[in-house]
């Protein structure tokens, strides 16, 4: 119990935390309420709260701890750097070892010619670099008309007022005065929840075309690219279907536009490969990278680029007048290397393709075949569940968002960590996590579901 005799009590750092702290993305009323759950310390997939409860963490934090909790190797890292040099810029002529040697790595794993980063603290400042980067690509090629980016409905990018505006989340652009100019939102590929009567396979046809409709609209001439994420995580592990992102590839290579992956989730073996443009044979010009890079251990994102758009910076572009303190900070740097040392040196991609992530799909699949799921998809680690109270019948429930929220609060009481998104219920484990861990999870999304059904029933929610 000596992690507990370290904090004060918990109502005590509730009470602090409701007095003192502004939560991101919360109802700061609605939490105040009943007080903060205190994460304490983690282990592998387990998270230890302040009252000594054990929790499956099945999101992965905010789906980017991939090696896990506790490596005491990043701590070492970190500790040695800040030892060396804690901090220097590289802006100005200015470089360092940790930043040399994790943007060659990067080149390494990234697949074609990605091969130069611009460094962030998250995907965030990565997504507003790249609003920036893409505008100043097509100026410097003497084409400044072309400024418009054409993103996705239901997408995200990040909360800056940049990645926000090319998020398509409605919420968000309800508050704060967004989305800012010259950047437009197309249909995704929701077969579950938008395909109607079509097949996921015409469907998905359907929802690439929308963005050669959209640059037909908007004109080529003033389109400076597309940007999506390869399976949309927050907006609910959308996986599109097989015929969307060689329809979408298509049509770039058919228009003079950047296509930008946003791998801030899919990166770093999340879909059962290094990155998810491997596994749906994406060949981005840019990719946004965060999360995975450091497992989460230290604040760090970035920009990739192709070489042909890295060229233009290097020979025509002049200065970039962008950049963060922290671009490239080296402990962050640092730390990043060392995930990336142990995800390749353990094959832990590797496992998770051959693996557990097989053995997770057919589990996932089984909680499929509960009457109140309507689909269960998955990619790799990251998976889905529509709430549905005709299993059958791909219906949603009359108010939305009410069955995932009493699951979520299920599954919590039930020490594991799934999060909701309407009525769909996600998981984004790391990518250690072990067959037996796996049937954990399962039997906790299980229990969870029917004290769900059973809520939803008393309730006339659900016949
Ligand atoms: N792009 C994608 C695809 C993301 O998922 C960002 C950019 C922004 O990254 P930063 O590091 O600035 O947060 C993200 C972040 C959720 C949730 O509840 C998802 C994210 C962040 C917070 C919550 O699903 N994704």
């Amino acid at each position: 119990m000596d992690h507990l005799a370290n904090h004060p009590t918990t109502a005590d750092m509730q009470a602090a935390d409701a007095a003192h702290h502004l939560h991101p993305f919360t109802d700061t009323a609605a939490l105040n309420e009943k007080g903060a759950r205190i994460i304490t310390s983690a282990k592998g997939v387990m998270l230890r709260d302040s009252e000594g409860n054990d929790i499956l963490d099945a999101m992965a934090g905010l789906w980017c701890v991939n090696i896990g909790y506790g490596r005491n190797e990043l701590a070492d890292v970190a500790s040695r750097q800040m030892r060396e040099l804690p901090y220097y810029n590289t802006f100005f002529q200015t470089s360092h070892p940790p930043v040399i040697a994790l943007a060659e790595k990067i080149a390494a794993l990234t697949p074609g010619d990605l091969n130069r980063t611009f460094f962030s603290c998250g995907g965030s400042d990565a997504n507003d670099t790249n609003i920036r980067l893409v505008r100043h690509y097509w100026a410097a090629l003497g084409k400044p008309g072309k400024r418009h980016i054409i993103a996705r409905k239901n997408g995200y990018h990040g909360s800056a007022m940049g990645s926000a505006s090319l998020g398509g989340m409605a919420a968000m652009h309800a508050q704060g005065g967004l989305p800012i100019p010259d950047i437009s939102h197309i249909a995704q590929p929701y077969w579950y929840g938008e395909g109607g009567d079509l097949s996921p396979e015409e469907f998905g046809l359907k929802a690439a075309r929308a963005l050669a409709e959209e640059i037909e609209r908007v004109g080529e001439d003033n389109v400076a690219a597309f940007i999506a994420e390869p399976v949309q995580g927050a907006g609910g592990v959308i996986v599109p279907p097989s015929t969307y992102w060689p329809e979408i590839q298509r049509i770039c290579d058919a228009h003079e536009i950047l296509l930008i992956a946003d791998e801030v989730i899919t990166g770093f073996g999340r879909t059962g490969a290094w990155f998810g443009a491997q596994t749906y044979g994406i060949r981005p010009d840019i990719i946004t990278i965060a999360k995975g890079l450091s497992s989460g251990y230290q604040p760090i994102g970035g920009s990739v680029l192709s070489e042909h758009v890295a060229a233009v910076f290097a020979e025509k572009g002049g200065e970039f007048n962008h950049g963060y303190t922290y671009s490239g900070h080296p402990v962050a740097a640092a730390v990043a290397l060392e995930n990336l040392r142990i995800l390749e040196e353990e094959g832990i991609v590797d496992t998770v393709a051959r693996d557990t992530g097989p053995y997770l799909a057919t589990r996932w699949a089984e909680l499929g075949e509960h009457p109140l799921v309507g689909e269960a998809r998955i990619s790799g680690m990251m998976a889905a569940l529509e709430l549905s109270p005709d299993a059958t019948g791909r219906k949603a429930f009359a108010e939305a968002g009410a069955a995932g929220l009493i699951c979520r609060d299920h599954c919590f009481a039930g020490n594991l960590v799934m999060r909701h998104v309407g009525d769909k219920m996600i998981i984004s484990p790391p990518l250690v996590i072990s067959r037996a861990e796996i049937d954990v999870l399962i039997e906790r999304a299980h229990k969870a579901l029917d004290l769900t059904m059973v809520d939803l029933k008393a309730q006339g929610l659900m016949r």
